[in-house]
């Protein structure tokens, strides 16, 4: 009997894969508007485990692509460079947000409104998967806006 729980241990402890360690909270995706070519993805990843996880890439059905950005001011023009990974620390987390790290949606299959949902699907590097369904929700555009170079006036 001590045997078979000896080897359930060993079993229960082998199944612990990296994708368990990761939690993501308040995922959402602002709406553009129609015929817009990018979005973008904000969410906060937790990683609850001993050793960083690297997200190496992200793909949905709804998008034809997706790259992960960093947005940053390079010699006074705010620029978005494109990332390997994201990479997730040991029990620490990796926020996602306007002005930051963040996932640039490219071409959509069509107009996505508030409310409906967006499937998408990271690998880690360690090969191991996790799907995560995210909503689309309406917001102040003023990032959009300043994206585009028209902050304030107009
Ligand atoms: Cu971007």
């Amino acid at each position: 009997m001590k045997q078979l729980y000896l080897l359930l241990g060993l079993l229960l402890s082998f199944n612990i894969c990296a994708a368990d360690s990761l939690n993501f909270s308040n995922p959402r995706i602002p709406e553009a508007p129609p015929g817009a070519s990018v979005m973008a993805a904000y969410m906060e990843i937790n990683n609850t485990g001993n050793e960083q996880i690297d997200i190496i890439d992200i793909k949905s059905p709804s998008f034809k692509s997706i790259e992960m950005h960093l947005s940053k001011e390079v010699d006074g023009f705010a620029k978005m460079l494109p990332q390997k990974q994201l990479s997730i620390p040991a029990n620490g987390k990796l926020i996602l947000e306007p002005g930051g790290y963040h996932l640039m949606l490219i071409k959509p299959s069509k107009w996505f409104k508030q409310g409906e949902k967006i499937k998408l699907n990271f690998t880690l590097s360690n090969n191991e998967s996790i799907k995560l369904e995210v909503s689309i929700k309406k917001t102040r555009s003023r990032g959009m806006k300043c994206a585009a170079g028209k902050c304030g006036g107009m």
